[in-house]
């Protein structure tokens, strides 16, 4: 897969892909992600790319021209099957966009800042809007950065153990159970038996209880069993 993120502040992003699973996902050349600041598009010698928005109002609006030539110049080089702007009134994240979007091949995300991105553009060149969350940040790029982990570590070879994101939480409506490691004592605190009986389908039975159980305390919305 390939990922291309179009932003005010690269920066911010330097350091999110350079470690862990997503940092191994682009060694194994399952993941390729390009950074690009959109001040190369500029519309003058100042590097603007924002301006007053019309109507009056407080908070700059990141102009059409800039992101449109940007949009269309990456768009020569790759046939993006989305192009995704990150924004607090988008779609809310969730595993099934995560596990849907780990099967495209080219993606462009787009980070906002300011007051957002001239509607014109939205209505125009954005196919896909995705929020992380119901709060406000910044700009668009912790999301980006979010997004990305989310959907490299569900490419298939990414994980080194196939199985393990099928037993993540939400991977099928349920939260993941407890888990332990040594040592089986820890000032009194317990490991609970039943890991320790080497009977492995009494533990795959626990696991899902705990499971359920843990899902129908925190997260009844998630889960209608
Ligand atoms: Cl995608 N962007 C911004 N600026 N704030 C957010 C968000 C995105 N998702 C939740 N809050």
């Amino acid at each position: 897969m390939h990922i291309d993120i179009l932003t005010v502040l690269p920066e911010l992003l330097e350091s999110p892909f350079q470690h862990s699973i997503i940092k191994r996902a682009q060694e194994k050349n399952l993941l390729t992600v390009n950074i690009y600041h959109l001040r190369n598009w500029a519309v003058n010698e100042y590097g603007q790319v924002d301006d007053y928005q019309y109507g009056g109002g407080a908070g700059m609006v990141m102009m059409c021209e800039p992101l449109a030539n940007a949009i269309e110049s990456l768009s020569k080089g790759r046939k993006y099957d989305e192009i995704i702007y990150l924004t607090p009134d988008g779609e809310s994240l969730n595993q099934k966009i995560a596990n849907t979007l780990s099967l495209k091949e080219n993606l462009l995300l787009i980070c906002g800042h300011y007051k957002g991105i001239d509607e014109r553009i939205r209505e125009h060149y954005i196919t896909k809007e995705i929020s992380i969350g119901d709060y406000v940040l910044s700009g668009g790029e912790l999301a980006a950065a979010v997004l990305v982990d989310t959907i490299g570590r569900l490419i298939p070879g990414v994980l080194n153990d196939e199985t393990s994101a099928l037993f993540d939480s939400f991977q099928d409506n349920l939260l993941a159970p407890p888990v332990y490691t040594r040592p089986e004592d820890f000032r009194g605190w317990k490991v609970p038996d039943v890991l320790m009986s080497g009977d492995h389908k009494k533990i795959d039975d626990w696991r899902l209880e705990q499971s359920l159980k843990r899902t129908k305390d925190r997260r009844p919305d998630i889960n209608n069993e």
